[in-house]
Protein backbone atom coordinates (compact mmCIF):
# COMPACT_ATOMS: atom_id res chain seq x y z
CA UNK A 1 0.00 0.00 0.00
CA UNK A 2 1.42 3.39 -1.04
CA UNK A 3 2.23 5.59 2.15
CA UNK A 4 0.54 9.41 1.81
CA UNK A 5 3.05 11.64 3.96
CA UNK A 6 0.62 14.74 5.52
CA UNK A 7 2.34 17.40 3.19
CA UNK A 8 1.60 15.40 0.05
CA UNK A 9 -2.10 15.09 1.71
CA UNK A 10 -2.66 18.59 2.28
CA UNK A 11 -0.91 19.55 -0.90
CA UNK A 12 -3.24 17.53 -2.62
CA UNK A 13 -6.24 18.71 -0.68
CA UNK A 14 -5.54 22.24 -1.45
CA UNK A 15 -7.92 23.06 -3.25
CA UNK A 16 -10.34 22.28 -0.10
CA UNK A 17 -8.98 25.17 1.49
CA UNK A 18 -10.86 28.33 -0.01
CA UNK A 19 -7.94 30.37 0.28
CA UNK A 20 -4.99 30.92 -1.64
CA UNK A 21 -2.55 27.88 -2.16
CA UNK A 22 -0.03 27.19 -0.09
CA UNK A 23 -1.03 29.22 3.21
CA UNK A 24 -2.50 26.27 5.03
CA UNK A 25 0.27 23.78 3.92
CA UNK A 26 2.79 25.91 5.22
CA UNK A 27 0.88 26.53 8.35
CA UNK A 28 -0.21 22.87 8.95
CA UNK A 29 3.61 21.79 7.80
CA UNK A 30 5.46 24.09 10.61
CA UNK A 31 2.84 22.98 13.07
CA UNK A 32 3.45 18.95 12.43
CA UNK A 33 7.60 19.98 12.49
CA UNK A 34 7.47 21.21 16.30
CA UNK A 35 4.89 18.26 16.94
CA UNK A 36 8.23 15.78 15.71
CA UNK A 37 10.12 17.44 18.00
CA UNK A 38 7.82 18.11 20.85
CA UNK A 39 7.14 13.59 20.38
CA UNK A 40 10.91 13.31 20.29
CA UNK A 41 11.20 14.93 23.81
CA UNK A 42 7.91 13.71 25.22
CA UNK A 43 9.27 10.41 24.39
CA UNK A 44 12.14 10.95 26.24
CA UNK A 45 11.10 12.79 28.71
CA UNK A 46 11.63 10.31 31.49
CA UNK A 47 15.43 9.92 30.14
CA UNK A 48 16.45 13.77 30.54
CA UNK A 49 15.83 16.76 33.41
CA UNK A 50 12.67 17.66 31.25
CA UNK A 51 10.27 16.25 33.49
CA UNK A 52 8.97 17.61 36.73
CA UNK A 53 8.10 21.21 37.07
CA UNK A 54 9.62 24.38 35.93
CA UNK A 55 9.25 26.57 39.08
CA UNK A 56 6.75 28.66 37.01
CA UNK A 57 2.91 28.64 36.67
CA UNK A 58 0.41 29.90 33.95
CA UNK A 59 -2.37 31.71 33.52
CA UNK A 60 -3.98 29.40 34.62
CA UNK A 61 -1.99 29.28 38.00
CA UNK A 62 -1.37 25.70 36.93
CA UNK A 63 2.36 24.62 37.62
CA UNK A 64 3.82 24.31 34.50
CA UNK A 65 5.71 21.15 33.68
CA UNK A 66 9.17 22.22 32.15
CA UNK A 67 8.04 20.01 29.33
CA UNK A 68 4.48 22.09 28.45
CA UNK A 69 6.98 25.03 28.53
CA UNK A 70 9.31 23.00 25.95
CA UNK A 71 6.34 22.52 24.00
CA UNK A 72 4.90 26.01 24.16
CA UNK A 73 8.26 27.55 22.70
CA UNK A 74 8.61 25.17 20.09
CA UNK A 75 5.14 25.77 18.77
CA UNK A 76 5.49 29.51 18.95
CA UNK A 77 8.94 29.28 17.05
CA UNK A 78 7.72 27.15 14.46
CA UNK A 79 4.29 29.16 13.98
CA UNK A 80 6.09 32.47 13.44
CA UNK A 81 8.57 30.89 11.52
CA UNK A 82 5.66 29.49 9.13
CA UNK A 83 5.16 33.56 7.78
CA UNK A 84 1.43 32.56 7.61
CA UNK A 85 0.43 33.27 11.39
CA UNK A 86 0.78 36.78 13.06
CA UNK A 87 -0.26 35.67 16.84
CA UNK A 88 -0.61 32.77 18.71
CA UNK A 89 -3.14 32.61 22.11
CA UNK A 90 -2.07 29.80 24.27
CA UNK A 91 -2.85 28.31 27.23
CA UNK A 92 1.05 29.42 28.25
CA UNK A 93 0.55 32.34 27.95
CA UNK A 94 -1.91 35.27 29.73
CA UNK A 95 -1.92 37.39 27.12
CA UNK A 96 -1.82 36.82 23.11
CA UNK A 97 1.32 36.20 21.40
CA UNK A 98 1.97 38.51 18.65
CA UNK A 99 4.91 38.18 16.70
CA UNK A 100 7.02 41.10 15.38
CA UNK A 101 8.35 41.99 12.27
CA UNK A 102 7.29 42.40 9.03
CA UNK A 103 6.83 39.14 7.80
CA UNK A 104 4.88 37.58 10.84
CA UNK A 105 2.88 40.68 11.02
CA UNK A 106 1.72 40.11 7.08
CA UNK A 107 0.09 36.60 8.44
CA UNK A 108 -3.46 35.98 7.73
CA UNK A 109 -3.97 33.53 10.59
CA UNK A 110 -3.63 33.34 14.16
CA UNK A 111 -3.84 29.96 16.06
CA UNK A 112 -5.32 28.74 19.58
CA UNK A 113 -3.43 26.49 21.24
CA UNK A 114 -2.23 24.12 24.09
CA UNK A 115 0.79 23.39 23.28
CA UNK A 116 0.86 20.05 25.70
CA UNK A 117 -2.81 18.90 27.10
CA UNK A 118 -2.79 17.12 30.20
CA UNK A 119 0.49 17.80 31.27
CA UNK A 120 0.05 16.69 34.85
CA UNK A 121 0.07 13.49 33.69
CA UNK A 122 3.85 13.55 31.79
CA UNK A 123 5.02 12.32 34.78
CA UNK A 124 3.36 8.83 34.48
CA UNK A 125 3.96 8.35 31.12
CA UNK A 126 -0.16 9.23 29.95
CA UNK A 127 -1.06 10.40 26.78
CA UNK A 128 -1.00 13.81 26.17
CA UNK A 129 -1.64 16.17 23.33
CA UNK A 130 -1.33 19.79 21.38
CA UNK A 131 -4.63 21.06 20.44
CA UNK A 132 -4.50 23.53 18.32
CA UNK A 133 -7.07 25.93 16.52
CA UNK A 134 -6.44 28.45 13.20
CA UNK A 135 -8.17 31.60 12.22
CA UNK A 136 -8.24 34.27 9.53
CA UNK A 137 -7.04 37.33 11.51
CA UNK A 138 -10.07 40.01 11.25
CA UNK A 139 -7.56 42.92 12.42
CA UNK A 140 -5.97 44.67 9.14
CA UNK A 141 -2.84 42.20 7.61
CA UNK A 142 0.39 44.38 7.99
CA UNK A 143 -0.44 45.36 11.78
CA UNK A 144 0.20 43.33 14.52
CA UNK A 145 -2.46 40.54 15.71
CA UNK A 146 -5.16 41.84 18.15
CA UNK A 147 -7.33 40.19 21.06
CA UNK A 148 -10.46 40.46 18.79
CA UNK A 149 -8.52 38.25 15.77
CA UNK A 150 -8.80 35.44 18.75
CA UNK A 151 -12.33 36.19 20.19
CA UNK A 152 -13.89 34.82 17.16
CA UNK A 153 -16.54 31.99 17.63
CA UNK A 154 -15.57 28.67 16.97
CA UNK A 155 -17.61 27.91 14.04
CA UNK A 156 -15.18 30.58 11.85
CA UNK A 157 -12.03 28.25 12.36
CA UNK A 158 -10.54 27.31 9.10
CA UNK A 159 -9.21 24.75 10.70
CA UNK A 160 -8.46 22.51 14.14
CA UNK A 161 -6.46 19.71 14.74
CA UNK A 162 -4.72 17.48 17.94
CA UNK A 163 -1.21 15.67 18.16
CA UNK A 164 -1.75 12.25 20.54
CA UNK A 165 1.72 11.78 21.73
CA UNK A 166 0.38 7.96 22.96
CA UNK A 167 1.50 4.56 22.42
CA UNK A 168 2.02 5.89 18.56
CA UNK A 169 2.02 9.79 17.70
CA UNK A 170 -0.83 11.05 15.37
CA UNK A 171 -1.89 14.39 13.84
CA UNK A 172 -5.57 14.12 14.11
CA UNK A 173 -6.75 17.67 11.69
CA UNK A 174 -9.89 19.32 9.85
CA UNK A 175 -10.38 22.33 7.40
CA UNK A 176 -14.38 21.81 7.37
CA UNK A 177 -13.91 19.20 4.67
CA UNK A 178 -14.00 15.85 7.11
CA UNK A 179 -11.37 14.21 9.85
CA UNK A 180 -7.71 12.46 8.65
CA UNK A 181 -5.40 11.15 11.14
CA UNK A 182 -2.11 10.75 10.46
CA UNK A 183 0.46 8.42 12.39
CA UNK A 184 3.82 9.30 12.43
CA UNK A 185 6.45 6.88 11.17
CA UNK A 186 9.52 7.18 13.22
CA UNK A 187 11.39 5.39 10.64
CA UNK A 188 11.20 7.99 8.36
CA UNK A 189 10.14 10.99 10.28
CA UNK A 190 6.96 11.42 8.76
CA UNK A 191 3.30 11.55 9.79
CA UNK A 192 1.78 9.51 6.83
CA UNK A 193 -2.47 8.97 6.38
CA UNK A 194 -3.84 6.12 8.32
CA UNK A 195 -7.03 6.92 9.32
CA UNK A 196 -8.58 8.45 6.08
CA UNK A 197 -12.07 10.21 6.62
CA UNK A 198 -12.68 9.30 10.59
CA UNK A 199 -16.50 8.96 11.08
CA UNK A 200 -17.28 8.66 14.40
CA UNK A 201 -20.39 6.30 15.16
CA UNK A 202 -23.29 8.27 16.17
CA UNK A 203 -23.89 5.87 19.20
CA UNK A 204 -21.67 4.41 21.39
CA UNK A 205 -21.11 2.45 25.22
CA UNK A 206 -18.49 4.50 26.79
CA UNK A 207 -19.15 7.43 29.50
CA UNK A 208 -15.98 9.26 30.06
CA UNK A 209 -16.19 11.77 33.01
CA UNK A 210 -14.36 12.65 36.24
CA UNK A 211 -17.08 10.55 38.61
CA UNK A 212 -14.99 11.69 41.57
CA UNK A 213 -17.31 15.35 41.26
CA UNK A 214 -20.36 13.58 41.16
CA UNK A 215 -21.52 15.13 44.51
CA UNK A 216 -21.44 18.52 43.11
CA UNK A 217 -22.60 17.40 39.38
CA UNK A 218 -26.13 19.33 38.50
CA UNK A 219 -29.15 17.15 38.86
CA UNK A 220 -29.32 16.06 35.45
CA UNK A 221 -25.70 14.85 34.80
CA UNK A 222 -26.50 12.52 38.09
CA UNK A 223 -29.75 11.34 36.34
CA UNK A 224 -27.83 10.89 33.05
CA UNK A 225 -24.22 8.66 35.39
CA UNK A 226 -27.39 6.47 36.59
CA UNK A 227 -29.30 5.67 32.74
CA UNK A 228 -24.91 4.77 31.77
CA UNK A 229 -25.50 2.54 34.68
CA UNK A 230 -28.63 0.66 34.48
CA UNK A 231 -28.99 -2.92 32.77
CA UNK A 232 -31.02 -2.45 29.76
CA UNK A 233 -29.66 -4.93 26.69
CA UNK A 234 -31.45 -3.55 24.11
CA UNK A 235 -29.80 -0.27 24.63
CA UNK A 236 -26.17 -1.83 25.11
CA UNK A 237 -26.23 -0.37 28.86
CA UNK A 238 -24.76 -0.42 31.54
CA UNK A 239 -21.95 1.37 29.15
CA UNK A 240 -18.20 1.43 30.12
CA UNK A 241 -16.61 4.33 32.06
CA UNK A 242 -13.38 5.13 30.77
CA UNK A 243 -11.58 7.93 32.21
CA UNK A 244 -7.74 8.91 31.24
CA UNK A 245 -7.47 12.41 32.53
CA UNK A 246 -6.35 13.84 29.33
CA UNK A 247 -8.71 15.74 27.09
CA UNK A 248 -7.31 14.43 24.02
CA UNK A 249 -6.56 10.77 24.84
CA UNK A 250 -10.61 10.95 26.37
CA UNK A 251 -11.32 12.35 23.06
CA UNK A 252 -9.40 10.38 20.54
CA UNK A 253 -10.70 7.30 21.85
CA UNK A 254 -14.58 8.57 21.87
CA UNK A 255 -14.07 9.86 17.65
CA UNK A 256 -12.85 6.38 16.82
CA UNK A 257 -14.96 4.54 18.67
CA UNK A 258 -17.76 5.87 20.04
CA UNK A 259 -18.77 7.65 23.41
CA UNK A 260 -20.08 10.42 24.89
CA UNK A 261 -16.95 13.20 26.92
CA UNK A 262 -18.55 14.92 29.56
CA UNK A 263 -16.52 17.78 31.69
CA UNK A 264 -19.91 19.65 33.38
CA UNK A 265 -19.75 22.40 35.72
CA UNK A 266 -18.12 21.50 38.82
CA UNK A 267 -18.37 23.54 42.45
CA UNK A 268 -14.35 23.63 41.87
CA UNK A 269 -14.75 24.72 38.25
CA UNK A 270 -18.71 27.02 38.36
CA UNK A 271 -18.31 27.47 34.31
CA UNK A 272 -16.74 24.06 33.73
CA UNK A 273 -13.07 23.14 33.77
CA UNK A 274 -12.26 23.39 29.34
CA UNK A 275 -10.67 26.18 28.01
CA UNK A 276 -13.50 27.48 24.92
CA UNK A 277 -10.39 28.98 22.61
CA UNK A 278 -8.00 26.03 22.56
CA UNK A 279 -9.99 22.75 23.58
CA UNK A 280 -13.76 23.22 23.40
CA UNK A 281 -13.58 24.85 20.20
CA UNK A 282 -11.20 22.54 17.60
CA UNK A 283 -12.60 19.64 19.46
CA UNK A 284 -15.80 20.39 19.05
CA UNK A 285 -15.07 21.04 14.79
CA UNK A 286 -13.35 17.81 14.85
CA UNK A 287 -16.73 15.78 16.37
CA UNK A 288 -18.44 17.50 14.08
CA UNK A 289 -16.66 17.38 11.26
CA UNK A 290 -16.70 13.56 12.11
CA UNK A 291 -20.64 13.67 12.42
CA UNK A 292 -20.58 14.25 16.30
CA UNK A 293 -21.93 16.72 18.17
CA UNK A 294 -20.76 19.10 20.61
CA UNK A 295 -22.17 21.37 23.04
CA UNK A 296 -22.28 22.88 26.83
CA UNK A 297 -25.13 20.35 27.68
CA UNK A 298 -27.77 23.26 27.84
CA UNK A 299 -28.44 22.67 23.78
CA UNK A 300 -25.89 25.40 23.40
CA UNK A 301 -23.60 24.45 20.50
CA UNK A 302 -19.91 24.84 21.08
CA UNK A 303 -19.38 26.73 18.32
CA UNK A 304 -21.65 29.29 18.39
CA UNK A 305 -20.48 30.64 21.77
CA UNK A 306 -19.09 34.17 21.40
CA UNK A 307 -15.92 34.17 23.41
CA UNK A 308 -15.27 37.15 26.12
CA UNK A 309 -11.90 36.07 26.88
CA UNK A 310 -8.81 34.31 26.21
CA UNK A 311 -9.17 31.66 28.60
CA UNK A 312 -12.78 31.04 29.51
CA UNK A 313 -14.08 27.99 30.44
CA UNK A 314 -17.51 26.34 29.36
CA UNK A 315 -18.69 22.74 30.01
CA UNK A 316 -17.92 20.61 27.66
CA UNK A 317 -20.35 17.20 26.27
CA UNK A 318 -18.88 15.91 23.45
CA UNK A 319 -18.59 12.55 21.14
CA UNK A 320 -21.26 10.64 19.29
CA UNK A 321 -24.41 12.36 18.20
CA UNK A 322 -27.50 10.44 19.99
CA UNK A 323 -25.22 10.01 23.52
CA UNK A 324 -24.74 13.55 23.54
CA UNK A 325 -28.51 14.70 22.75
CA UNK A 326 -29.35 11.88 25.16
CA UNK A 327 -27.30 13.65 28.01
CA UNK A 328 -29.17 17.30 26.98
CA UNK A 329 -32.16 15.85 27.67
CA UNK A 330 -31.42 14.38 31.21
CA UNK A 331 -29.88 17.97 31.62
CA UNK A 332 -33.02 19.74 30.25
CA UNK A 333 -35.64 17.93 32.21
CA UNK A 334 -33.48 18.85 35.49
CA UNK A 335 -32.55 22.30 34.71
CA UNK A 336 -29.66 23.77 36.10
CA UNK A 337 -29.97 22.20 39.91
P1 LIG B 1 -9.80 16.57 35.98
C1 LIG B 1 -5.85 18.10 31.89
O1 LIG B 1 -5.38 18.84 33.00
C2 LIG B 1 -7.19 18.69 31.47
O2 LIG B 1 -7.05 20.02 31.13
C3 LIG B 1 -7.75 17.87 30.31
O3 LIG B 1 -6.77 17.34 29.49
C4 LIG B 1 -8.54 16.79 31.03
O4 LIG B 1 -9.63 16.31 30.28
C5 LIG B 1 -9.02 17.50 32.29
O5 LIG B 1 -8.11 18.56 32.55
C6 LIG B 1 -9.03 16.58 33.48
O6 LIG B 1 -9.53 17.31 34.57
O7 LIG B 1 -10.41 17.64 36.84
O8 LIG B 1 -10.74 15.44 35.72
O9 LIG B 1 -8.44 16.09 36.46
Amino acid sequence: MSVITLNEFIIERQSDFPYAKGELTRLLSHISIAAKIVNREVNKAGLVDILGESGVSNIQGEVQKKLDVYANDQFLMALKSSAECCGVASEENEDIVAFEGEIARNGKYVVAMDPLDGSSNIDTNVSIGTIFAIYRRISPVGHLATRADFLQEGAKQVAAGYIIYGSSTMMVYTTGRGVNGFTLDPSIGEFCLSHKNIESPTSGTIYSINEGNYIKFPTGVKNYLKYCQEKDEPTNRPYTSRYIGSLVADFHRNLLKGGIFIYPITEQNPTGKLRLLYECNPMAFIIEQAGGKASDGYETRILDIHPDSLHQRVPLFIGSWNMVENAERFVAENGNT
